[in-house]
């Protein structure tokens, strides 16, 4: 068996339309996301030892422990596998509409509301220069949301943070359906926003 899998699409590639249309689904996952977990593979071919029983969370949360060798491939190629991991399941045919519970009121907290929150991820996300992504993340220290953005692969794991919510600003992920227009995409993804997810991983963040 392979140190790591391509997780299962949890629903066709039809799933996300109208927001997200299935060509660019089955693409984005069968070419982008396959060949970070195949570069992730190939980079951590005679390292096998130091990847044994680890998520590829755990090995970007401590980029310390990562022989110099490899380190920048792991944060590109684990970074580009572990992102995508995330962006399918945070997001359904089922989605949209707003959180509840804890979630919610932490939101509220910090933000003010929903409606603010929302504005404030999409702005970030928007404003990537370049490829990379807009998440919202709990800071794993202080227990606090924020809304943050990363270049290219690298991911919040590596700042002490959870992300909760991926937001995946490359042309790849849009340009067949909304070509350069940023905007509209970010602002479409709340309507396949995964809540039940998103909020299972906020109770996860919040005890461990
Ligand atoms: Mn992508």
């Amino acid at each position: 068996m392979a140190l790591y899998e391509l997780p299962k699409l949890p629903y066709a590639y039809d799933g996300l339309e109208p927001f997200i249309d299935a060509q660019t689904v089955e693409i984005h996952y069968t070419k982008h996301h396959k060949t970070y977990l195949n570069n992730l593979l190939a980079t951590l071919e005679g390292y096998e030892k130091l990847a044994k029983g680890k998520s590829i969370e755990m090995l970007l949360s401590d980029l310390k422990q990562i022989p110099d060798a490899i380190r920048e491939k792991l944060i590109k190629f684990g970074g580009g596998y572990a992102n995508h991991n995330m962006y399918w399941f945070i997001l359904s045919p089922n989605g949209g509409g707003e959180p509840s519970g804890k979630l919610l009121k932490s939101i509220n907290d910090k933000f003010g509301n929903f409606t603010n929150f929302r504005t404030e991820l999409g702005k970030a996300a928007k404003s990537v220069f370049g490829s990379g992504y807009g998440f919202l993340v709990l800071d794993n220290a202080n227990k606090e949301l924020e809304v943050m953005t990363t270049k290219n692969q690298d991911t919040p794991y590596s700042f002490n943070k959870t992300p909760l919510i991926i937001i995946d600003v490359w042309e790849h992920a849009y340009y067949l359906g909304y070509q350069n227009r940023r905007a509209d995409y970010v602002d479409q993804f709340f309507n396949i926003l995964n809540w039940d997810e998103i909020e299972h991983r906020y109770d996860e963040a919040m005890n461990k």
